[in-house]
């Protein structure tokens, strides 16, 4: 899948449309989702074009992969997430219901987000 610079993220990083911004470096950029899900609930992506986790992951450099991990990290322990803990997670694709075709990792906290994921019925 080409990647599609009309995407809603793209246009937050270009500054075309706001965002509640965390924290923001060479590599990535953090902000609130729009639809929180828990009462912690950040975005962190890459600032290359990438459309998922399988196109970041095939492609960016050592460094930007790196440089997001590392983001998703320091968000998590700025937002006290460190204790009692967190999930990350990335969607890719249709089984995965990927909304917004540029890579993010979502960082679930702020209540006990019970074990792992519950399958939503077919
Ligand atoms: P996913 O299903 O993994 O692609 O999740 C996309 C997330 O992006 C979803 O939780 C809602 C969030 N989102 C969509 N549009 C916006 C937006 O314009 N601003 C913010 N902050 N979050 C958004």
């Amino acid at each position: 899948m080409a990647y599609d610079s009309e995407n809603i993220f793209a246009k937050i990083l270009r500054g075309e449309i706001p965002c509640d911004k965390v924290y923001e470096d060479e590599y990535a950029l953090a902000f609130r989702d729009i639809n929180p899900q828990t009462p912690t609930h950040i975005l962190v992506i890459p600032k290359g074009a990438y459309v998922s986790s399988d196109d970041f992951t095939a492609h960016a450099s050592d460094a930007e992969l790196a440089g997001l991990l590392r983001a998703v990290g320091h968000v998590a322990r700025e937002a006290d997430l460190v204790e009692p803990g967190y999930r990350i997670l990335a969607n890719h694709g249709a089984d995965a219901h990927q909304e917004v075709p540029h890579f993010h990792v979502h960082i679930f906290g702020g209540t006990d987000l019970g074990r792992m994921i519950k399958p939503a019925d077919k």
